[in-house]
């Protein structure tokens, strides 16, 4: 069973994470798929907007922490980003067409820095962030550090990092998070939005993402590479051995 699920169709190019019965969780396999994804879209002109959501009812619950336990007792979550994530957030950033994410269901962890990368998000009603990294003892990484606050402000970030609480679909449509709920017919509507995307002046919005990211997010690459270094340091952690273990137990973490 592929890991993505990939259509185009009338320009939009659908990317459909599939891993349902794991929470549509982040495996190396479906990176490494998505990565090849984007690779293939930048340079196909059949493409014109890029359309990411989640089979079933979660879009992704981030890093698969079962892969964490399996990769061994120290991996080294450094040069795991500079693999992943990170390499994935730039070429969202630097995909010089439209992404679209559909926040089908909850967000967590580096799927909130997915998320956030892209350029609109549109939420279904059941849709949720949960910044979810302090659970387990871990630091924001795929640019969640930067791109959160940049949309909500340092304190309410610090906050739902801090408390790992929920934010609801319709806080986050209050505070920009997406710019839509679409309470009827979600995929369809979303559908209907990167239809438009695709029908608009793509090399304007491109050239437009180049301006932006200049603006906004020229600190991106560095703070990519910072929050790998302290990923690095916070993965060897008791607290982080904790979490992970409390996570696998399914109970709460004690943090000493
Ligand atoms: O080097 C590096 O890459 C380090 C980087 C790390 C980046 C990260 O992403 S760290 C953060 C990892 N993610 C989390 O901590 C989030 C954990 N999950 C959740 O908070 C919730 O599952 C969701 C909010 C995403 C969804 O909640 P809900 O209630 O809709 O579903 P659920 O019942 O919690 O989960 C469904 C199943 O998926 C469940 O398995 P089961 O009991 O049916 O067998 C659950 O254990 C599993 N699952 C959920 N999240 C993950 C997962 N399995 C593996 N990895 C997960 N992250």
């Amino acid at each position: 069973m592929p890991t993505l699920l990939s259509n185009l169709r009338s320009g939009v190019l659908a990317l459909t994470l599939n891993r349902p019965e794991r929470a549509n969780a982040f495996d190396f396999e479906m990176i490494e798929e998505l990565q090849a994804a984007f690779k293939l879209a930048a340079s196909d002109a059949q493409t014109r907007a890029i359309l990411l959501t989640g089979a079933g009812r979660v879009f992704s619950a981030g890093q698969d922490l079962d892969e964490m336990k399996v990769v061994g007792g120290t991996p080294s979550y450094r040069d795991h980003l500079l693999k992943t994530y990170n390499p994935l957030v730039l070429q969202i950033r630097q995909i010089e067409k439209p992404v679209l994410a559909a926040l089908n269901g909850p967000c967590a962890g580096a799927a909130v820095g997915i998320a956030l990368a892209c350029d609109v998000r549109v939420a279904a009603p059941e849709a949720r962030f949960v910044i979810g990294f302090s659970g387990i003892g871990l630091v924001p990484d795929s640019a969640v550090s930067l791109l959160l606050p940049a949309v909500i402000g340092l304190g309410r970030a610090e906050y739902y990092f801090m408390t790992n609480k929920p934010i609801p679909a319709q806080e986050a449509l209050e505070w920009g998070l997406v710019s839509h709920v679409f309470e009827v017919d979600f995929m369809g509507q979303a559908r209907t939005l990167a239809d438009q995307l695709a029908a608009g002046p793509v090399g304007a919005f491109g050239l437009a993402k180049r301006a932006f990211n200049r603006a906004v997010l020229q600190r991106l690459e560095d703070v990519l590479n910072t929050e790998a270094e302290l990923q690095e340091r916070a993965g060897k952690s008791s607290e982080h051995r904790e979490g992970i273990a409390a996570f696998l137990e399914k109970r709460k973490p004690k943090f000493h």
